[in-house]
């Protein structure tokens, strides 16, 4: 992975608690999802990384979930188009963060549709999820822009995978492996690749971070962890309880660059 330098991130708004779920895990607690950003936030600063914080939103309950509405590839930037209606206009709060920090950027046009949850960078290569929120035209339009960056995208069809609702909810791509929980293990393109097979009780440990040769993972999963530091990589375990209350994971939380 290339090394990062900076994060965009945006702490959960007083309407948290209204955004789209299925874990069924209960409410979430604002005041202790503020303190699981906060902790976040600092993770990525001990990994080298710059933080520019968005304001909370109350309008889009979801907006905390910055990764959703850009997909950002070797510096190259690319506003999405969510597949949710209700997200669909979050990405009207970031335009001007991405306008101010790139010369020039992109975005998916009807009718495509995008979620930067469904986008997993693996060196060259560049897996794109078509999900209930991500479209095939959604992927082709990324694809065309990821050519034009020496980049191939490959679509991979997890429609059909129940509650999953994103690729990387199931994968991620760490210091050359994958991170595959149990949901994705038929996936196609990734028999023969190098990876770790983790667990059917930590599958919310799949959706973990590199930056800069550190690993953020979700906190309670240890043989997730115990994997990763066996790899000879130095992981930062955070709680992510009132995320995970609304189906978000550590990498949804920024957009690094
Ligand atoms: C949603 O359903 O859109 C949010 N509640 C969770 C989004 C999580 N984002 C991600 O996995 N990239």
């Amino acid at each position: 992975m290339p090394a990062f330098t900076r994060a965009i991130v945006r702490p959960p708004g007083p309407s948290f608690a209204k955004g789209l779920t299925s874990a069924g895990k209960g409410a979430p607690d604002l005041s202790l999802a503020l303190a699981q950003h906060d902790a976040y936030r600092d993770a990525l600063r001990r990994c080298g990384v710059d933080v520019f914080e968005l304001p909370p939103s109350d309008a889009f309950p979801d907006a905390t979930f910055v990764e959703d509405v850009a997909v950002i590839v070797d510096g190259h930037a690319m506003l999405t188009r969510p597949g949710a209606p209700s997200r669909r206009d979050e990405v009207g709060l970031i335009r001007d963060k991405i306008a101010a920090l790139f010369d020039h950027y992109d975005a998916i046009a009807a009718p495509g549709t995008l979620d930067g949850g469904d986008v997993c960078e693996a060196g060259d290569r560049c897996f794109v999820g078509i999900s209930d929120r991500t479209n095939e035209a959604g992927a082709d339009q990324l694809g065309r822009r990821l050519e034009s960056l020496g980049k191939r995208m490959e679509k991979v069809d997890i429609r059909s995978i129940r509650g999953l609702l994103h690729l990387k909810s199931a994968i991620a791509f760490v210091n050359g492996m994958f991170v595959v929980a149990p949901i994705a293990r038929a996936l196609p393109p990734l028999s023969g690749e190098p990876a770790i097979y983790i667990g059917d009780d930590e599958t919310y440990a799949a959706n973990c971070v590199e930056i800069n040769g550190r690993v953020l993972v979700a906190a309670g999963f240890p043989r997730v962890s115990a994997a990763l530091k066996g790899r000879g990589l130095t992981v930062i375990e955070l709680q992510m309880s009132e995320f995970e209350k609304m189906d978000g994971g550590l990498s949804c939380l920024s957009l690094r660059f």
